[in-house]
């Protein structure tokens, strides 16, 4: 990844960031390693919003701090708490530049985090990208390197990281850069900002936290664009360990897993309501924007998905006895 030159003609970033209740100085780290390890041509603009926070610093103390990144930073101020899935659209509603850059308000970035998602995004502007995403110890704050892993999930929607073939990284030309990712962990990633707005950014009925990482990386691949982890990008998160979810939180994830359930999971929701009964009848708000949207894209099937971006999830004995009877 060192030897690799990039063009100064790459497209423009807009790195949006969105946090509530956030540490004051994981959020200054995070905008201050931006700043500071991002060539400024490629840099359009940090934009900042803050979900409704309580916190006292996050207030005046912080503007004060920002004056010196002047001219770089827009900083919007939620008027309720929106959830981090509607805050990123409201900051991505202001961005200017050609690429939205997603982070999380604490993490860090390297030397030339960027530039590698945005060449990526330069050959193909369907192509979504992540960063290896390392560790930052929450009390130490010791920086770990993560080893080379992809995005999956299981029947209980829980993102995980997995292992990656070795076909998929040892390739005839050579080491590959870009490793093919059935999903995304959700906070740090570069779209192109036409292909957000066109494949229909987010949906805007998620409520706070959970969720939104596994339904657009279905959108994405269902719908025509590719996601992808490169490996010459690296950016810090200080993963954190929620021990007590609040009870809203709980039925945000809930809602939103409801949601994506049933706008793009077709016949295999039943591979869920298997495993959680519960979820069958509960409500999940309207949906039909989302259904429309999904018809409108021309997208494929979730079966599609299953058999050409993941096929190494299971299904469950019940379902493939089915299979082999409508065989
Ligand atoms: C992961 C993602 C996160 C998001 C989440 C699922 C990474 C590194 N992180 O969990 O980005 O996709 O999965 O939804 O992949 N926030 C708000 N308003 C809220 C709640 C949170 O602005 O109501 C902010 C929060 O301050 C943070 C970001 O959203 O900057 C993500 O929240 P998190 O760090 O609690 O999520 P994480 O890393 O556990
Ligand atoms: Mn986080």
């Amino acid at each position: 990844c060192l030897q690799k030159h990039y063009s100064v003609y790459l497209p423009t970033a807009s790195v949006v960031i969105c946090f509530h209740n956030e540490e004051f100085n994981a959020l200054f780290r995070t905008v201050s390693s931006v700043i500071n390890l991002t060539p400024s041509h490629f840099l359009e603009e940090v934009i900042l919003v803050d979900d409704m926070s309580e916190f006292d610093d996050l207030k005046e103390k912080l503007e004060h701090h920002l004056e010196k990144f002047r001219g770089k930073i827009k900083l919007i101020r939620n008027e309720k708490r929106e959830g981090l899935i509607r805050a990123r659209m409201i900051g991505a509603s202001r961005a200017s530049g050609d690429v939205l850059v997603f982070l999380d308000s604490h993490c860090e970035v390297n030397r030339v985090w960027l530039e590698p998602l945005l060449y990526a995004i330069n050959k193909d502007p369907k192509i979504v990208v992540c960063p290896m995403i390392d560790v930052i110890n929450e009390i130490t704050l010791e920086y770990i390197p993560s080893p080379i892993v992809r995005g999956t999930f299981d029947w209980d929607l829980q993102f995980k990281w997995d292992n990656v073939f070795s076909y998929e990284i040892n390739r005839p030309e050579g080491p590959a850069k870009l490793i093919r990712s059935p999903a995304m962990a959700g906070g740090i990633f570069a779209i192109y900002r036409h292909y957000f707005n066109e494949i229909g950014q987010y949906d805007k009925g998620m409520n706070l936290w959970g969720g939104e990482n596994l339904e657009l990386s279905l959108r994405i691949w269902m719908c025509g664009g590719q996601l992808f982890i490169n490996l010459c990008s690296r950016v810090g998160h200080i993963t954190k360990k929620h021990t007590e979810r609040k009870s809203a939180v709980m039925n945000a994830i809930t809602h939103n897993y409801l949601r994506l359930v049933h706008v793009w999971l077709d016949e295999y929701k039943e591979e869920v309501f298997l495993r959680r009964p519960g979820l069958k009848f509960m409500t999940y708000g309207n949906i039909s924007e989302r259904v429309a949207l999904r018809k409108r894209l021309g997208c494929k099937s979730f079966q599609w998905y299953l058999e050409t971006v993941f096929p190494e999830l299971e299904l469950s004995m019940e379902s493939r006895l089915k299979e082999k009877k409508s065989f």
